[in-house]
């Protein structure tokens, strides 16, 4: 790279050319990119304007909810597809320079749809990391370096291809983008053996709001704190993680059973809230919950389907079942054993038999318009909660709840080792969603179902402060019109750090004062130029 200094006066004039010739945005940034650049790349190449006929496919590429697809949210001026981390480099600059609002894309996964929407600035565009894919594992280091496009998926395929009893401990859907997930904290079926993602991250690459690549020994233990777990885009753009691999057993086993309301559901379930987070740490069995028909009935009923991963053979799984949990009446007839990478896709839902290698596909299965919250549960729910719940899931299209048992190494961290701070005392976590296909029609009546529904699980769940998952971002979280930015921001900040978000706040401040990186739900700088966002806030779009 050529020196910014040394040739800032010649871009401001080139620059305030071009402008007063009102050159568009994506002309004026390929300017300013191959100014900064070393050599002259193909800028023109990697850049998508709404007027190019690939423009829809990209910006949809990896977009997950379709709800911030619909015409009516804002567009970006332009896509950037960097191809070297020099690219992005450039591009923070770039986007400085020219007065662009820039939202960092890798796996496209932001419940709130934060990596390809602004909905609180304008002109704004897209870095898309999707063409920043390498992965390269080390076996005799037991760890791999894996940047920030590529898939979780692809990390998992390329560690199983050197290795069979090696794996690493994050999300379930293999389509996640390692850029966003990790940052979010990262948990998957292993978390109860090896903790988050997060907890398993060695160094990291991050290029700062002055344009700066940083390693973990050049940022600082603060910094490297601070994006394990403090949520996408708010300190700088990950291009690498570091992480270290975890042993795995040769044999693994699987299972789903489904319980109905008319097989004991609700009685079982009350039981697993105590059984699933204490059991063998090799042990992890989520619930997937949601209204269906069963046979033999026309009206809806509630199913409860038990979906799990044992580090184990079948054998010793019948035998931690048969002490802790009988009333789910497990049999041998229900486990399939298997190895490691085939658990993976049986866990994220692909039909047995599909050969590992459909995880370089980096594709997503999981596309709709949709809403969705989360809690922790620190008591067992009682039945009767239980029951007020199958009634409002039963009034709702589409709706589905995912139960995560924590426990085991989730509790052994202490609440400020990373900024994730849900551990210790954290029976288990509850996802809901609305799910629906018919566009923004009725996107209304979903929403508010899912709000009231959250309202009433109230009395059940974690409090001061009720807690809330970053990586399930929930933008009706302190969203109180009444008050300042900051003081919103108080209000999801705690909820997903708890006390780390007084310490996210200070080291925002330190290294991004002026905050170039933001977006409806980054941390703020303290005080004045946290104000900055709140007058934009209230500039929405729906
Ligand atoms: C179908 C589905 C299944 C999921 N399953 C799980 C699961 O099993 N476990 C779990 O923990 N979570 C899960 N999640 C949540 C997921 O972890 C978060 O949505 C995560 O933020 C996705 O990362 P991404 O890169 O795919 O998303 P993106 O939308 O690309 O990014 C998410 C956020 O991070 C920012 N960001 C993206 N790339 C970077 C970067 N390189 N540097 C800095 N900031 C960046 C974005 O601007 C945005 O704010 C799931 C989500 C979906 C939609
Ligand atoms: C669309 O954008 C791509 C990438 O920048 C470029 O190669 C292509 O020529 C563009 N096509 C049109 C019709 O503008
Ligand atoms: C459904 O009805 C059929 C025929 O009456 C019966 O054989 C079957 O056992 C029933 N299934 C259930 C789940 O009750
Ligand atoms: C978790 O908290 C409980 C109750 O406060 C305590 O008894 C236990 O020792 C803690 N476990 C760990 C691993 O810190
Ligand atoms: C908003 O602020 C005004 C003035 O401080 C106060 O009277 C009102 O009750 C507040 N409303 C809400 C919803 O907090
Ligand atoms: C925010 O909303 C208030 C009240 O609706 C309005 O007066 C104000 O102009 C809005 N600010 C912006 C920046 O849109
Ligand atoms: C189930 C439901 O509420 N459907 C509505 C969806 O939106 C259309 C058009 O607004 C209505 O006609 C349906 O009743």
């Amino acid at each position: 790279m050529l020196s910014p200094s040394s040739h800032l006066a010649i871009l401001v004039l080139l620059l305030s050319v071009s402008l007063a010739a009102s050159a568009s945005y994506d002309a004026n940034f390929v300017q300013c990119l191959s100014f900064y650049s070393d050599k002259a790349a193909p800028f023109y190449a990697l850049i998508y304007t709404p007027k190019n006929v690939s423009f829809s496919s990209i910006l949809e590429s990896s977009a997950q909810n379709l709800r911030y697809l619909v015409p009516s949210a804002p567009k970006p001026e332009f896509i950037f597809t960097p191809l070297t981390d020099s690219h992005v480099q450039v591009a923070v600059t770039c986007s400085k320079k020219l007065g662009i609002h820039l939202r960092v894309r890798s796996g496209g996964h932001d419940y709130e749809g934060l990596s390809y929407v602004s909905g609180v600035e304008s002109p704004f565009m897209i870095l898309d990391l999707s063409k920043l894919r390498a992965i390269d594992v080390d076996m005799k280091d037991n760890s791999a370096w894996i940047q920030a496009g590529a898939t979780i998926g692809e990390v998992y395929y390329r560690i199983y291809e050197k290795s069979s009893v090696h794996g690493f401990p994050a999300g379930l859907c293999t389509s996640l983008g390692v850029g966003g997930h990790i940052t979010g904290g990262a948990y998957g079926s292993m978390m109860r053996k090896y903790g988050l993602g997060a907890d398993n991250v060695l160094d990291a690459k991050l290029v700062d709001a002055n344009g700066q690549i940083l390693d973990r020994e050049a940022m600082g233990e603060d910094l490297f704190w601070a994006i394990r777990g403090g949520g996408g885009a708010s300190f700088g753009i990950l291009l690498w993680w570091k992480i270290k691999l975890v042993p795995v057993p040769e044999t693994v086993t699987v299972f789903t059973v489904t319980r109905s309301l008319e097989q004991d559901a609700t009685k079982i379930l009350h039981r697993w809230q105590e059984v699933a987070p204490s059991i063998d740490e090799d042990l992890f069995i989520r619930v997937i919950i949601q209204p269906a028909t069963v046979a033999n009935k026309t009206e809806r009923t509630i199913t409860t389907s038990y979906n799990a991963q044992f580090l184990g053979g079948a054998d010793r799984l019948l035998q931690v079942m048969k002490e802790n949990f009988p009333e789910l009446g497990l049999t041998r007839k229900d486990l399939l054993e298997t190895s490691w990478i085939k658990s993976v896709l049986y866990i994220a839902g692909y039909p047995n038999d599909t050969p590992p290698e459909v995880l370089l596909q980096g594709k997503s299965t999981f596309k709709n318009y949709f809403k969705a919250k989360s809690d922790f549960v620190r008591e067992p729910i009682p039945e009767t909660g239980l029951e007020g719940l199958w009634q409002r899931l039963l009034e709702e299209d589409s709706p589905l709840m995912i139960w995560n048992p924590y426990g085991g190494m989730m509790s052994k961290f202490s609440e400020s080792d990373i900024p994730f701070p849900h551990r210790n005392g954290t029976l288990y976590k509850i996802q809901y969603l609305s799910l629906w296909q018919d566009g923004d029609k009725n996107a209304t009546k979903h929403i508010d179902w899912i709000r009231k529904l959250y309202n009433y699980m109230t009395p059940y769940v974690s409090k001061f402060p009720r807690e809330a998952y970053v990586n399930y971002r929930d933008l009706d979280l302190g969203m109180n019109k009444n008050s300042t930015s900051y003081i919103q921001a108080t209000s999801w900040g705690n909820m997903y750090f708890k006390d780390n978000f007084n310490r996210l706040v200070k080291i925002k401040t330190k290294v991004d004062p002026d905050n170039v990186f933001r977006h409806e739900q980054s941390i703020p700088p303290l005080p004045v130029s946290g104000m900055k966002l709140q007058d934009k806030k209230n500039k929405t779009w729906e």
